[in-house]
């Protein structure tokens, strides 16, 4: 049996922190990700919440620091739903340790993304109800809004419960949600019940799950989430000498595709053959177009692309190639509406700790003779 009710074929990173994606075809053609398929992070074992106790508490540089129930948000926001992919920042870094060692990390493949139809109320809202000082909110810019939980994730230095922190502006946006449904059901434990934070067009990390506390503050937030991990360091930089506040902060989702369909290393016959994936744009921009080639990228065929199901949500492509009797590696490249479009080798996108694999999206596979 695959833990937390996971579809059988999950692959498993590590049982405790369960950490799981599923194989890559389970992702093709749905647009919203069944739960059973729908990929889990952990940094710490999964805590367990007594919904009945549990409050949320609001404070910081608000005018009104609230303590809110279940109850209390359902009674006092309108509930809202939102159509958003996740994406672990480690997504595909098993493709960047394919091209140079990465130490301590989870060799993700391409299924460390989901999409979820989120249901639950506007981060917005709340802080509007806490009332966030107005001077800050004016320079939003220079505030932050952090996240906790209670879940301790003995990996952090020093050991501590999880958190992060989003920019006051990305707050106050809009659609980002305090979430208690996924896909019209409770949201199930793994993921983050009774409350967690959705940020739509963030890395996976910011959607912080078993939320207990939103704090708006000047600085980012210290927690080792936000200051230490998931910061995007330059190549020829020591992970184990790193400093909180190395590196960069990574926020937004950068520009990504996968290939889900063949599964790489399949056999299949000559002749013609569907290729299928995922393209994701992240904040605030939107896949422009996707090309496939099957020559390493001289030549480029357009793929067929689905319409765009809201703003924070991947889109399916496909497209039927002739496959040639034997080897082919089949590669994709996603362009986005600002005409940035990915960069070919993994190499070139390399980090210490293995974030952000945006190379092209590569699958081989081996063409027989029936
Ligand atoms: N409290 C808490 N929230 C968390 C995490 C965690 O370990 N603890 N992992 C984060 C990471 S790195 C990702 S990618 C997403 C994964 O969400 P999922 O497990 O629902 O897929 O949750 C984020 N929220
Ligand atoms: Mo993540």
């Amino acid at each position: 049996m695959t833990p937390w009710d996971k579809r059988s074929d999950t692959i498993v990173h590590q049982v405790d922190p369960f950490n799981a994606e599923p194989p890559c075809g389970a992702l093709a053609d749905h647009l919203v990700t069944s739960v059973d398929t729908f990929y889990s992070r952990n940094h710490g074992p999964i805590p367990h919440v007594d919904a009945q106790a549990w409050r949320l508490h609001v404070d910081g540089l608000v005018r009104q620091p609230l303590e809110l129930s279940i109850r209390d948000l359902r009674a006092r926001f309108t509930e809202r739903t939102l159509l958003a992919t996740l994406q672990c920042a480690g997504n595909r870094r098993a493709g960047l340790m394919e091209a140079r060692d990465i130490a301590g990390q989870h060799p993700w493949g391409p299924g460390a993304t989901s999409t979820a139809q989120w249901s639950g109320v506007w981060l917005c809202d709340v802080l509007t109800a806490a009332g966030v000082d107005t001077g800050l909110a004016r320079d939003a810019d220079a505030a932050h809004v952090a996240f906790a939980a209670p879940d301790v994730a003995q990996e952090a230095d020093p050991p501590q419960a999880y958190g992060g922190s989003i920019p006051l502006t990305k707050a106050l946006s809009g659609d980002v949600l305090l979430a208690w449904g996924m896909n019209g059901s409770p949201l199930p434990r793994l993921h983050g019940a009774p409350l967690r934070v959705v940020v739509p067009g963030y890395i996976g990390a910011r959607s912080v799950k078993w939320l207990e506390r939103v704090t708006v503050q000047r600085e980012p937030s210290d927690n080792y989430f936000q200051a230490s991990a998931y910061r995007l360091l330059p190549a020829d930089h020591d992970p184990s000498a790193a400093q909180p506040g190395d590196g960069m902060a990574l926020g937004a989702v950068a520009l990504n595709s996968a290939i889900l369909r063949p599964d790489d290393g399949s056999v299949l016959p000559v002749g013609t053959t569907e290729v299928a994936g995922y393209a994701y744009a992240g904040d605030g921009r939107a896949i422009g177009r996707v090309d496939v080639s099957l020559d390493g990228g001289v030549c480029w065929l357009v793929a067929e692309l689905d319409d765009q199901a809201g703003r924070w949500a991947w889109q399916h492509w496909r497209l039927t190639v002739d496959l040639p009797p034997g080897p082919t590696e089949i590669v994709a490249r996603a362009w986005d509406t600002s005409a940035a479009t990915q960069p070919e080798q993994p190499i070139q996108v390399w980090n210490p700790k293995g974030y952000v694999n945006t190379s092209w999206a590569r699958t081989r596979v081996t063409a027989r003779l029936r």
